[in-house]
């Protein structure tokens, strides 16, 4: 199955997102669609899901999804005074990468996976904009499994573009996309079928203020 994502010729014709303050580049069927059911199982299976704990004005909270983290060992990021380190690449994680590498003309050292059981997972309004992500970051963002919304939030004109990400598709951000709009993923009142999502980043190193 691996062996198929570097001889595929599917055609990866991206497409354009028109949106303002962005780069938007969509691949609509970047993975095969024969090739997705197996990928969507593998990570679901191979992946070292952990149910991460978020405290808000003293509560504790699981975060709505599973998540895990890996790139090379130096992609390493400070969180809450403390240093989070990636776990190492896997063989399916790897191939990915270097799939999303080629397609985006850039180089990616970690990658966030989440994984969103049903509709009541979901993800907040953020952007990846943190200091380690550096100035204008590039993020691929691949999907696998139920058809979930990104909805963008503009942060001046507050306009809202929903951006439905299909199983097996690319959505690659550049430029202003991250200092410009915030983004998430809706919840749904819907009995929704697994979806995992993979955001490969780079990680820049910068001094750790903490240890001054
Ligand atoms: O699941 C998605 O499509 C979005 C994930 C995301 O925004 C992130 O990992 O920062
Ligand atoms: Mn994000």
């Amino acid at each position: 199955m691996q062996q198929s994502l570097f001889e595929s010729q599917y055609d990866n014709t991206p497409i354009q997102l028109d949106m303002p303050d962005a780069d938007l580049k969509y691949y609509p069927n970047f993975i095969p669609p024969e090739e997705t059911n197996g990928i969507m199982c593998s990570l679901q299976e191979l992946l070292d899901w952990r149910q991460e704990q978020i405290t808000l004005y003293g509560k504790t909270f699981d975060v709505p999804r599973l998540q895990a983290w890996y790139g090379d060992a130096e992609a390493s990021y400070q969180y809450s005074n403390l240093t989070m380190h990636p776990l190492p690449w896997s063989p399916i994680l790897l191939a990915l990468k270097q799939k999303c590498e080629d397609a985006s003309n850039s180089h990616f050292n970690s990658v966030l996976a989440n994984y969103y059981r049903h509709g009541q997972d979901g993800m907040g309004r953020h952007a990846d904009n943190e200091p380690e992500l550096g100035q204008q970051p590039v993020i691929a963002s691949l999907s696998f499994g139920e058809l979930r919304n990104l909805d963008f939030y503009h942060n001046k004109s507050k306009h809202k573009t929903r951006v439905p990400l299909a199983d097996g598709s690319l959505l690659v951000m550049r430029g202003a996309t991250q200092s410009s709009w915030q983004h998430a993923v809706a919840k749904s009142k819907k009995p929704l079928a697994p979806r995992i999502n993979l955001t490969f980043r780079y990680i820049h190193k910068i001094p750790n203020v903490y240890n001054k």
